[in-house]
């Protein structure tokens, strides 16, 4: 049977045909929905992890226990699971051990646009890279097969294209693998440095027959057409050359680390000119020119963003088709991403905004904060990042800047990597005041469960961590919950916490309005024009529904849910809530 599959849901049913019974993640663009179809599989105990590191150790375990597992990732998760994927390569595995990691070129959901091919190079573990949904699943089981042969883990680096984009993909059977035996095997699994040189030498060992493999194996293809054209390319960038020089010769790698480079080295000697169609770094470049081989690549093609069929083309023949366009004169508004209407976000931010603090922010729905009209964040570096970096600045400026500035942080990202920021405040003695803003959900990339929400992935209950409790428990005498949407409260409380002289954590409570059977906060509110003095205070807000006409403000019922921060801000008394029934 044939079924049109969004790349990362053909992964998630690799994993499935692969007999993979152990699955572990941390959310991440363009990586969630992988888990999210997993746990859509029975036979598979898949889970959020509360971060990448700690996915990975879990995917580990279950390996070295004799299972198949699988880890799942976006490109940035791969530098907080570095330690255990260094760490992984030379000991190996049991059972399969497969890392999922989707880059993002263009940096279209995140901070920055790096390679997994280089992390994978630096810790001597194969890649391969599918270039459509039926490879994203058959490469999870050759991946899997690979694994166990080799002794070693693997990573399938995906890209933003493949993981969103659907194909067509032949079903398969469930190959249900029986655990394998779980034995001390010889310290093998202990990186003490006795064990660990040895393991070294079988690691670089391993690499050599890879390398052979890596020449003979179909996962990399030559196909011989007009030998006038030769292009080397993996993934997305494969179909976009071969839909625009569909009669070229072509090295198609589908293991993308080691390459082969006797195959290479034929293939660019029986092509007049060689071009080599890599997005984001030039690893593959690098490798073949290092080989003495004349190859054209990043002096033609971009390094930064994505690649597409018409750059390509652009670049190789100098000439490119018209951009197709709407066939309309309409000049469409650029639209920013803003907060929701009614986000409980907005609150905090405007406090802060409101008394000048120094924000050390994070990664979330509240980076939003940072762009205008609020522009109440300061900086937002990587996850969880936030709170060091306020004791950062507390260390450079003096205590007292302790009490102009704050970390702000998300649950979801508190737990991935925050709390052990606050864990070195305590220990170190530090001032900083951190607010934790709770909205019950990891909003930004979809609405994943963590700890403090009181479900699993599959939607199971499980435990609700007591963000209050945990932070009280580590030494942080100075703990205050405040409900995100009382304007009055949050000033006065984060005043008092930012001068105390001793650290604080302040948690914002108010649950994600888009979280399902949440009720709105209110009804719609309006604005009476005559008291409206078109001063714009309630702009500051960046409220989707709030809009002006003829200078004075104008609330779009159907957008707003009556969460009333701008009644509160305007100080002419020109905004309230609509009675009952009155709105859309
Ligand atoms: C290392 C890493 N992993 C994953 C991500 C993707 N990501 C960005 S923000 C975020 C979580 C945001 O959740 P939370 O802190 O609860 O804030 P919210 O969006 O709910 O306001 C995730 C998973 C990332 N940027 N970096």
């Amino acid at each position: 049977m044939k079924q049109l599959m969004l790349g990362n849901e053909a992964i998630a049913r690799g994993a499935w045909e692969a007999g993979v019974t152990v699955s572990a993640a941390y959310p991440g663009t363009p990586s969630t929905e992988i888990s999210e179809f997993i746990s859509n599989y029975k036979e598979i105990d898949a889970e959020w992890s509360v971060n990448e590191k700690v996915a990975f150790e879990i995917a580990i375990g279950a390996s070295i226990a004799g299972a198949r597992a699988l880890v799942a990732m976006k490109h940035v998760g791969l530098n907080v699971a570095m330690d255990p994927l260094m760490s992984i390569s030379y000991p190996g595995v049991t059972g399969g051990l497969v890392a999922i990691v989707a880059d993002d070129p263009g940096q279209h959901s995140s901070q920055n646009e790096q390679d997994t091919r280089w992390l994978a190079i630096a810790a001597k573990v194969p890649v391969l890279e599918p270039s459509d949904s039926a490879e994203c699943k058959e490469f999870v089981k050759r991946a899997f097969e690979l694994s166990e042969t080799f002794d070693t883990p693997v990573i399938i680096r995906l890209t933003t294209r493949v993981a969103h984009s659907q194909s067509l993909v032949t079903l398969g059977d469930r190959n249900d693998i029986p655990l394998k035996p779980f034995d001390k095997q010889h310290g093998k699994y202990i990186v003490a440095p006795a064990y660990a040189r040895r393991r070294r030498v079988v690691a670089e060992e391993r690499l050599g027959k890879l390398k052979q493999f890596t020449e003979t194996t179909d996962l990399n293809s030559v196909e011989m057409n007009d030998t006038s054209i030769g292009i080397i390319a993996s993934g997305i960038c494969y179909q976009y050359a071969k839909e625009v020089f569909p009669d070229a010769s072509f090295v198609k790698l589908g293991m993308v680390y080691p390459l082969p480079q006797k195959k290479i080295t034929e293939f660019v000697k029986a092509c007049k000119k060689v071009y080599v169609i890599e997005e984001v770094e030039s690893i593959f470049e690098l490798q073949i020119k290092s080989w003495g081989l004349s190859v054209t690549g990043s002096d033609l093609f971009p390094r930064i963003g994505e690649l597409s069929s018409r750059i390509i083309r652009q670049k190789i023949t100098g000439t490119a088709p018209e951009l197709l366009t709407l066939g309309s004169d309409v000049t469409i508004p650029i639209r920013p991403p803003v907060m929701c209407p009614g986000c409980h976000h907005r609150g905090p931010f405007y406090i802060l905004r409101k008394l000048k603090l120094r924000v050390s922010g994070d990664i979330g729905c509240y980076t939003l904060a940072a762009s205008p009209p609020l522009e109440a964040m300061h900086t937002s570096i990587c996850m969880g990042a936030s709170i060091g970096m306020a004791f950062g600045f507390e260390k450079a400026r003096g205590k007292e800047f302790a009490s102009q500035s704050v970390a702000v942080i998300g649950d979801s990202t508190f737990w991935h990597s925050g709390l052990t920021g606050l864990v070195d405040i305590v220990y170190n003695k530090g001032y900083t005041t951190v607010i934790i803003l709770d909205n019950s959900i990891t909003a930004m990339t979809g609405h994943q469960n963590n700890p403090s929400t009181g479900m699993r992935l599959n939607g199971s209950p499980a435990p609700a961590l007591d963000i209050k409790k945990v932070v009280e428990a580590i030494g942080i005498r100075r703990v205050v919950e405040v409900d995100a949407y009382d304007l009055k409260e949050l000033e006065r409380v984060i005043k008092e916490e930012v001068s105390a002289p001793e650290p604080s954590v302040i948690i914002t409570k108010q649950p994600c309005l888009l979280i399902k059977g949440i009720d709105r906060p209110g009804n719609a509110f309006s604005v009476d024009p005559q008291k409206c003095t078109g001063c714009r205070a309630c702009r500051v807000i960046g409220c989707p529904a709030i809009s002006f006409v003829n200078k004075k403000a104008v609330i779009e019922s159907s957008l707003c849910v009556g969460c009333g921060i701008c009644a509160d801000i305007c100080s002419f008394g020109a905004i309230s809530e609509n009675d009952e029934g009155m709105d859309a």
